[in-house]
């Protein structure tokens, strides 16, 4: 597969400009756009240009509204709810930080519930500001039915992702951030792009057989959920927070009323952000820090998050490899580089 190497600039302005020829205005196009910088700035490009023609296809087909403003409100002093109006999640996710960020500070703890919003990207993205700003954070959304529940033949659960950020002070923030299916579908797609092999239990083909190719998954196949049931729960959590707790679409009422343009579908997203400052004691930080250590002196571990950081650190001067088919696929929609 031939790759193109660009400059984080330059995967910045080639998604902007593609979101603006397709119908965003620049606040939204901006949001998005920033959003897939960080992704391929870290190395997750399972959610970062790949997901551009799908976003497209959603602006396209009329199913997201490029120029959607968001209105944020409190339901009560500790719980807010923006409402998308039906665009893309991000630039409703950053209408509502500063608000719930306040709310938590002064209450100790506080919800964030997005609705009508259209969400296609990685989550720690999301709750990596509330953590710098001293928070601890805990993000999930759902999507279309993609694994089955445990001992189940036909998908109900989205892949369904949760990401959990964590203050450290001057250092940079723990986040951890998983699908509850095995692995990500866009990670799923990304290795059928690529022909890597699956590892084992990550899905099954169109006849419910056990597969670790990537394209039979994908071709009428489906995800399982992570740890079997222990990954179902986690999934039916997702489901129940970021569907039934703020009145939004469950992933399989997603996909009845989605149009199938390949794009995000219509959902929302829990999000949960506790002072630790106010339980935790004068010291928590200190203590917490404490137990990060003792983790780490095992030999063999790693903080969830540290090869996102180590990439982020690379990127500037390496430069952001593009499969030149994606590129030229971008370039067709509109996108344009420097
Ligand atoms: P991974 O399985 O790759 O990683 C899950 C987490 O485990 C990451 O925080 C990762 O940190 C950490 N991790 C991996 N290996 C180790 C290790 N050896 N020690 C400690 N921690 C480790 O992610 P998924 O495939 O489950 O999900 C990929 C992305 O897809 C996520 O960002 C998720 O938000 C996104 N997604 C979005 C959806 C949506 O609806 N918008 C749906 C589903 C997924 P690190 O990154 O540092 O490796
Ligand atoms: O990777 O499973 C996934 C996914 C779904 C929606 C966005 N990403």
């Amino acid at each position: 597969m031939t790759q193109i190497t660009l400059t984080l600039d330059a995967v910045e302005q080639l998604a902007q400009s593609c979101l603006l020829a397709n119908g965003c205005n620049a606040d939204n196009a901006n949001a998005v756009a920033d959003t897939i910088l960080q992704a391929e700035r870290d190395g997750c490009h399972s959610h970062g240009l790949l997901r551009l023609p799908g976003y497209v296809a959603a602006l396209k087909s009329g199913k997201v509204d490029g120029h959607a403003c968001p209105e944020v409100t409190a339901v009560s002093p500790s719980m807010l709810r923006v409402d998308a109006g039906g665009g893309f999640a991000p630039l409703a996710l950053n209408s509502g930080r500063p608000a719930l960020i306040e709310a938590a500070k002064t209450h100790g703890v506080a919800i964030m519930a997005i609705t009508r919003s259209h969400h296609f990207a990685a989550l720690w993205v999301e709750v990596e500001p509330l953590a710098r700003a001293g928070l601890a954070a805990l993000a999930c959304t759902a999507y279309m039915p993609a694994m089955p529940p445990a001992g189940g033949n036909k998908p109900f659960f989205g892949t369904n992702p949760m990401a959990f950020g964590w203050p450290r002070g001057t250092q940079p923030p723990m986040v951890f951030d998983m699908a509850a299916a095995a692995m990500a579908k866009g990670e799923v797609l990304v290795a059928a792009r690529d022909g890597h092999e699956l590892p084992a239990g990550t899905g099954l083909d169109r006849d419910g057989k056990p597969t670790t190719d990537a394209q039979a998954i994908i071709d009428g196949g489906m995800l399982l959920p992570f740890g079997g049931y222990k990954g179902s729960g986690i999934a039916m959590m997702i489901e129940l927070l970021a569907a039934g707790l703020i009145g939004e679409r469950f992933s399989f009422e997603a996909a009845a009323h989605d149009n199938k343009d390949g794009g995000p579908p219509r959902g929302g997203e829990f999000i949960l952000a506790i002072d630790p400052s106010r339980l935790g004691g004068d010291d928590w930080l200190a203590h917490c820090e404490s137990f990060f250590a003792a983790m780490l002196a095992i030999d063999g571990t790693r903080l969830p998050g540290d090869r996102r950081h180590a990439n982020r650190a690379q990127t500037p001067k390496t430069g952001i490899p593009v499969p030149e088919a994606l590129l030229n696929k971008i370039k067709d929609l509109g996108g344009q580089l420097p």
